[in-house]
């Protein structure tokens, strides 16, 4: 017998077994209503100064609803140290030094594996998806630039001062895993191996774990 309550009930069950394929650790999520008082913060959280960086996650988003942040990095000479913002295209931000991504369709409520590489010799970054580069932008005005240590990274808020300054209309909505920083670019090699393996290797600046009791509000933690 077909019915809504069963095919709701297998919904839920494929739902449920893509999230634990792709994230042997755990996934956080984001609940409506946005709130500033949604968010999970490691503070400090960088220790050395950063001429390059890989950030890499995983996540799922539902719709359209502005701007959405996924992880901010602020210290105090710079809000705006790292910012990785979806509305509706992906933008990142290093040391104030905006990178527009094209790439579209990011809210059809299915998991994505986004990472972005920088680096300051010359100012580029790129923008890979479930494992493949798919876009390269150039910003001179990050040459040389540097995302100092001892700040604060929030996942889920926009900081407009070290650990606060949020705003509800750029709160995340949906899901997020496997959240992980490097001080270097990983390689096209290494980070297709993430995704089609699903084995995150730990950040050498920041890693998932690190951020599992480190939630606020409503945001809750899911185990495989
Ligand atoms: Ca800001």
């Amino acid at each position: 017998m077909y019915s809504k309550a069963t095919a709701y009930a297998a919904d839920r069950n494929e739902d449920k077994e893509d999230d634990s394929r792709r994230y042997k650790e755990y996934l956080m999520v984001f609940p409506e209503p946005r709130s500033t008082e949604n968010y999970a913060m490691k503070n400090p959280a960088i220790a050395s100064d950063l001429s390059q960086l890989s950030v890499c996650f995983f996540i799922k988003l539902i719709a359209d609803q502005g701007d959405q942040f996924v992880i901010t990095y602020a210290i105090q000479q710079e809000d705006n140290s790292i910012l990785v913002a979806i509305n509706p295209t992906l933008y990142l931000v290093v040391d104030g030094n905006r990178f527009r991504f094209e790439a579209r369709n990011l809210y059809n409520d299915t998991w994505k594996h986004l990472c972005l590489t920088w680096e300051n010799s010359q100012g580029v970054a790129k923008l890979y998806r479930d494992g493949k580069v798919i876009e390269q932008k150039t910003n001179t005005n990050s040459k040389n630039a540097i995302v100092k240590s001892g700040g604060a990274l929030v996942l889920g808020q926009e900081q407009d001062s070290v650990a606060g300054g949020y705003d509800p209309k750029q709160t995340l909505h949906g899901r997020l895993a496997g959240v992980n920083v490097w001080d270097k670019v990983l390689s096209e090699s290494d980070i297709a191996a993430q995704y089609t393996s699903c084995s995150i290797p730990h950040g050498s600046v920041l890693k998932w774990s690190a951020f599992k009791n480190l939630t606020h509000g409503n945001v809750t933690v899911e185990e495989p």
